[in-house]
């Protein structure tokens, strides 16, 4: 059911978006906040044309469309959409990290130099990166020759230690309970696994009991709003859009205003994927940080640039490019179960310090966990390796 959202004079009732369609118009219901000033400054940014895409201003006597959450029409998930606790091991013990220091410790489980040189090698190729790789093995190196180590499962236990102490900085979890609406913008080059991160976010935060709105801001690909709000469906959450071509700096104010006026508690909006190097896609970036903050100064309160973990260290340079550009504030790794090596994560976190939010281990609703340095670690590296 499509539903068509006017905006109204204020009515202090929010509207559930959960709530079975009984032929009212709920959106057309829903309570919108004086917006005053806010709006016509927001409009003064949004009003004037830019280079980059086409733009639809938000006016504030604009319809906009919400697609509202089909509940009924959805099947309950089904077990194969759950196999949420399917452990970390079982999803990382084919990346390139587990695969090799675990063949090495089994075929080399003598404590010596040599099983250090292959260590190293190991490290840096399951994309851990030169000066982590060397680092960690160099501080192993002088704690064997001081006889720290009794045998090779001793310095595999030092290893496993020396690995959570490098990724327990990033393991920050997100907490959505700061704002309300709590605005989590995200961002990240092309095919990285935004949006299935957006859906599997929905359903996360909605498992928890929190009210969720999604925004339709990648207005550039051809079928990014279909596959939203294909996300919203199967979590029964609404989606804002506006249709391919829209301005997405006019989306995601406009679903900003629903999420506030409906009393919504995370609003998450998508964005096109993205290259440093498009100047006009990157400036609209800011366009949409400076359109949001006229409602609320404080949005976005995150900024959750998502990589894909296949990536390697080419993940490196994108955060760093985002991170300069659009204010990072949190990043969420993907792929992690596939091909990806696994050794990236140890890499960005030496490198930036950026929270890791959370890691994609699949493709399904429910394949996204809160990010924990043992949990991880010990998915690639179990302890009893070896024996
Ligand atoms: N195996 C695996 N695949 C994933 C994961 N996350 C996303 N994908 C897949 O990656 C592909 C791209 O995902 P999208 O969510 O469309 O990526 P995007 O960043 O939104 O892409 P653009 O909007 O085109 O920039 C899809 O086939 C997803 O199923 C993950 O954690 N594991
Ligand atoms: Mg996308």
């Amino acid at each position: 059911m499509l539903k068509f959202w006017k905006k109204k004079p204020a009515d202090p009732a929010p509207a559930d978006p959960s709530a079975k369609d009984d032929g009212v118009d709920r959106a057309a219901e829903t309570a919108i906040p004086d917006l005053g000033s806010a709006v016509a400054e927001a409009m003064a940014e949004i009003a004037p044309p830019e280079p980059m895409a086409p733009e639809v201003e938000p006016d504030v006597e604009e319809t906009l469309v919400v697609e509202e959450a089909r509940e009924a029409a959805q099947p309950a998930p089904t077990e194969a959409e759950r196999p949420a606790k399917r452990n970390w091991r079982d999803r990382l013990s084919g990346s390139g990290f587990a695969k090799s220091l675990t063949s090495l410790f089994v075929r080399h489980p003598k404590l010596d130099d040599d099983l250090l040189d292959e260590l190293e090698t190991a490290l840096i190729t399951a994309d851990v990166g030169v000066e982590a790789s060397t680092s960690l093995v160099e501080s192993l190196r002088k704690r064997m020759h001081k006889r720290e180590f009794a045998d090779a499962g001793a310095l595999l236990k030092a290893l496993r230690a020396e690995l959570v102490a490098l990724l327990k900085p990033v393991e920050k979890p997100l907490d959505t309970t700061t704002h309300s609406p709590f605005v989590i913008l995200t961002v990240g080059i092309n095919g990285v696994g935004k949006t299935t991160t957006i859906g599997k976010l929905a359903r996360r935060f909605s498992d928890e009991g929190r009210s969720v709105l999604l925004a339709a801001g990648d207005t550039f690909r051809a079928a990014a709003v279909e596959q939203l709000k294909t996300w919203g469906d199967r979590n029964k959450v609404p989606v804002v859009s506006q249709g391919q071509d829209a301005d997405s700096a006019s989306v995601i104010f406009d679903a900003l205003q629903a999420a506030r006026s409906r009393g919504t508690q995370v609003l998450i909006a998508d964005t096109a994927g993205r290259l440093h190097t498009q100047g006009g896609l990157m400036d609209e970036l800011g366009k949409i940080v400076r359109v949001m903050k006229k409602l609320d100064p404080a949005a976005p309160h995150e900024v959750l640039m998502v990589i894909d973990g296949t990536t390697g260290q080419n993940a490196i340079s994108q955060v760093r490019q985002f991170r300069d550009t659009s204010g990072v504030t949190g990043l969420v790794v993907t792929k992690l179960d596939g091909t990806a090596k696994g050794g990236v994560m140890f890499a960005l976190a030496r490198e930036f310090g950026l929270p890791i939010r959370y890691v994609g281990l699949g493709e399904t609703t429910t394949d996204l966990r809160v990010f924990e340095a043992e949990s991880f670690v010990d998915g690639l590296l179990p302890a009893n390796l070896g024996g």
